[in-house]
């Protein structure tokens, strides 16, 4: 059978078998419509029947969170573990609290995790998990007993050789303790079962910065490629959590000027740069929305949501050199890639996890502007979390700076890696494809070698 014809049949199947999980179809096509040079030079994909294994998850956790809030109700969440494929490695993902939070959210991150984390050069396999529970307004004692009521669960079926949860939308530093607590007093081992963890107890330095700093790291390769820097590039970034925190701190290293920040009620345009120091102090320490940025600092623009009614996103729509969406997925549209393709953006840079509408993507590819996937440019916070798990496991503890040069070179890599994939098959600088075949390569290769398990 023509690969286009099982890649159509493989998405129909997952249409009819998966009803609703929207996101996970789109993340599906994306990467098996990319497969199609490597499943035609190489039969033994088909063959060997990779794609109806690889779109299955291995094990799918679905499970009841009771947890009893300020008031003394008890409350009920639904919980997620999504262990996609081991194929490489013990199953590696974030977990996300987060309202929107269904099954095809879990599904669609979990599958591109997988092509994330082979791309790393790590052993480490795809998965995800979370919650439908909502932090905001939650008081601590709140975030700490539904952390511990979920964990009461999730400690069942992770472990260090098996799988290791980690942070995401939602999920920080605070969370990652309180399940931490609960797992150690659930089975009395003290142990390397999540990364993200605190410094004092077995966390890794870099780990909070890595994710934002790789992605600048990613976009500086790529643009060296093409004789070009950041220096003195215009960014226009988007999210204003972990991601885009560090991914601001790291392009005023570079010389670059980051010029907006947002979530999900406004976003702050600041033409001589984003003050960095009032951004930490707004969302790490007080956890606030960004109007009150507005407030604080003057010389700034702040533009409401409601401003966007037909669902474009202002942050697009300010004049950059250099996109990076860094928020969640589908918050950069046709329109707002038409926006940018207008004000003379040469690059988007996935911070967030496919932050690109698939027309988005369809108009930024065909106009000419270059590209970094998310599994590509986001892939230095899981990498980083495969070097906290190194450390635990020789009971060592690296410096900042061990561990952010090693960030740089496997930042690095994954540049060649999909460069150098997307000049194999013919389409130089496609990193859409060079990073998806890339990714999918090696874990295909595993599974054929491992047999019918
Ligand atoms: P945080 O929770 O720290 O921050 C998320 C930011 O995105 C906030 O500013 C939030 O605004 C905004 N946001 C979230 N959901 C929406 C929404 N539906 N609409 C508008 N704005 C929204 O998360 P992270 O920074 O960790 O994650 C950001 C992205 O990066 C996600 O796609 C995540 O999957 C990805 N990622 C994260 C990694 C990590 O190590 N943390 C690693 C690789 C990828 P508000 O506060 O108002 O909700
Ligand atoms: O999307 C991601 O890569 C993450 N949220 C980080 C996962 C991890 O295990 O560090």
């Amino acid at each position: 059978m023509p690969s286009s014809q099982k890649i159509e049949e493989i998405l129909t199947c997952i249409k009819d078998c998966s009803p609703g999980q929207d996101e996970f179809y789109q993340a599906a096509q994306e990467v098996l419509a990319s497969l199609k040079p490597l499943l035609d030079s190489d039969k033994r994909y088909l063959e060997e029947n990779i794609l109806e294994r690889i779109i299955v998850p291995e094990r799918t956790i679905i499970f009841r969170v009771n947890w009893v809030d300020d008031a003394g109700k008890i409350q009920t969440n639904l919980g997620y573990r999504v262990q996609f494929n081991s194929a490489i490695g013990p199953y590696k993902g974030g977990l996300r609290f987060h309202p929107t939070v269904t099954l095809g959210t879990m599904k669609f991150l979990a599958f591109e995790q997988i092509f994330k984390n082979s791309l790393t050069g790590l052993p480490i396999g795809g998965a995800k998990g979370g919650s439908n529970f909502n932090p905001k307004g939650k008081s601590d004692n709140e975030i700490m007993r539904f952390c511990q009521a979920l964990m009461s669960e999730l400690y069942k079926h992770i472990g260090k050789h098996r799988d290791i949860p980690a942070g995401d939308i939602g999920v920080g530093a605070r969370e990652i303790g309180y399940l931490f607590g609960q797992y150690k007093k659930l089975t009395g081992e003290f142990e390397g079962i999540l990364t993200g963890k605190g410094l004092n107890w077995g966390g890794s330095r870099a780990r909070k910065e890595a994710t934002g700093y790789g992605s600048v790291y990613f976009a500086e390769n790529f643009l060296n490629k093409y004789g070009k820097s950041l220096k003195g590039k215009k960014c226009a970034v988007s999210g204003s959590g972990n991601v885009a925190i560090y991914t601001i701190e790291k392009l005023y290293e570079m010389g670059a000027i980051p010029i907006s920040c947002s979530d999900s009620k406004g976003t702050i345009y600041q033409e001589d740069g984003i003050d960095l120091k009032a951004l930490k102090v707004i969302k790490e320490i007080h956890h606030e929305s960004l109007e009150k940025y507005a407030t604080v600092d003057c010389k700034c623009e702040y533009i409401p949501v409601s401003k966007y009614p037909e669902g474009g996103h202002a942050v697009w729509h300010i004049p950059c050199d250099v996109a990076f969406p860094s928020a969640t997925q589908n918050e950069l549209t046709l329109m707002d890639a038409k926006k940018l393709k207008e004000n003379g953006c040469i690059l988007v840079n996935e911070g967030a996890n496919m932050p690109t509408t698939p027309e988005a993507l369809k108009f930024i590819r065909e106009n000419g502007i270059l590209f970094s996937p998310g599994k590509a440019a986001n892939a230095g916070g899981v990498a980083t979390s495969q070097l906290e798990m190194s450390q635990n496991a020789s009971m060592a503890q690296w410096s900042f700076e061990e561990v952010d040069i090693k960030l740089r070179t496997i930042m690095q890599n994954i540049f060649k890696t999909a460069y150098d994939t997307s000049v194999e098959f013919d389409c130089e600088g496609d990193l859409v494809t060079g990073a998806n075949i890339a990714g999918f390569r090696k874990v295909a290769d595993s599974m054929i070698d491992q047999g019918s398990i």
